[in-house]
């Protein structure tokens, strides 16, 4: 067999050294912050179009190690304090939980908070009413039935940015914020820290676990009366993925087509009457229904990350998040939205869109 031949890389791809078989990370773009003018670099000359086209980009490299560690370390605290109860009740969500954890624990509204709490090598059935034992009101011991040694923990803390200096300090890196400008206009916002601010998800497997994976969905879907869009999640990802710990899947190309509001959900979630019939950069009809599940898509990609990576998606792009194939593994990062329209039709809307 002959030498690999060495074919320049596509835009938004990176390999190896040419003398080397080809590794290709798609869509990953490597940013070098030593730089004057880091995102005028050559490297970054493609990442424009890269997400235009396809939806997507990574960008690497933005991020100091001391900073991540800083990222991780005031989640944690955060997950922390939402377990025992020192925060208010706000910082915790029932919202984005599974279902069938929360038919489960019987928790509901009223008991937003903790509600989103596992504790891991738990069987089912162990978290119940008699589970608020397991949120960290009370020592786990014999009279609960919990092991001892069993770590509880939380799947998501809102509004993250608001307990955790480097979670705001990373949701406003003038970097970032600079490059949506360059990729969705001038007037780029946040989603407002009142309102659902910045996200951290713990994503881990289990039967324990509110958050393990998610099913096919747009995040325009889950807001579609708003006239915020277009719009560009970021997650800075606190670990790396893999099949192992589970990891994000993307449909490239997906945020142009006309994708409808969910009407037919798998929660049978009511769309209000004043949703735009569909959300997307054309008027194209997607070629297939999207999957109210986590059905295999044709064209759809993995999207795996490195610790620090951030992600831009395009909020029409339809994505999904694999669980985990290890037990004993976390998937942590931190997310939110950007939006390019306009601020004043900005109000709490979530129609839970996608299967759990
Ligand atoms: O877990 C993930 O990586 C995806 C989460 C997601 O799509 C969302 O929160 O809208
Ligand atoms: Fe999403």
């Amino acid at each position: 067999m002959g030498s690999p031949t060495f074919v320049p890389a596509p835009a938004g791809v990176t390999r190896g050294a040419p003398s080397m078989p080809a590794v290709a990370e798609v869509g990953v773009f490597v940013v070098d912050t030593t730089l004057p003018d880091p995102l005028a670099a050559p490297a970054l000359a493609d990442l424009d179009d890269f997400y235009h086209r396809h939806g997507f980009v990574v960008l690497r490299g933005l991020h100091s190690t001391a900073f991540l560690d800083r990222v991780e370390r005031e989640c944690g605290a955060a997950q922390q304090a939402v377990l025992a109860g020192t925060v208010s009740e706000r910082y915790g969500s029932t919202q984005y939980l599974d279902a069938r954890y929360l038919n489960r624990t019987g928790l509901g509204r009223a008991d937003l908070g903790r509600a989103d709490l596992g504790r891991a090598g738990q069987a089912d059935g162990v978290t119940g009413p008699s589970g608020r034992a397991s949120n960290g009101t009370k020592p786990a011991g014999a009279d609960t039935g919990i092991e001892a040694d069993a770590e509880a923990y939380v799947n998501y803390v809102e509004h993250v940015e608001e307990l955790a200096p480097a979670v705001r300090a990373a949701a406003t890196h003038p970097l970032m914020v600079a490059l949506l400008r360059r990729l969705l206009g001038a007037d780029v916002w946040m989603s407002p820290s009142e309102n659902a601010g910045v996200v951290f998800q713990d994503a881990r497997p289990g039967r324990e676990s509110g958050y393990s994976r998610i099913g096919w969905h747009s995040d325009w879907q889950a807001m579609p009366s708003l006239d915020v869009w277009p719009g560009c999640a970021f997650t800075l990802h606190v670990d790396a993925t893999s099949p192992a710990n589970g990891f994000l899947r993307v449909v490239p190309g997906s945020h142009r087509w006309a994708t409808p509001a969910p009407y037919r959900n798998i929660n049978n979630v009511a769309v209000p009457a004043d949703a735009r019939p569909s959300g997307g950069h054309t008027d194209a009809e997607p070629p297939y229904e999207m999957p109210l599940g986590f059905e295999k898509i044709p064209g759809e990609i993995a999207v795996y990350a490195e610790r620090g990576d951030l992600l831009l998606h395009d909020a029409y792009l339809w994505h999904s998040a694999a669980r985990a194939t290890e037990n004993a593994t976390t998937r942590r990062h931190v997310r939110a939205g950007y939006y390019s329209g306009d601020p004043a039709s900005y109000r709490d809307q979530f129609i839970k869109n996608a299967a759990r």
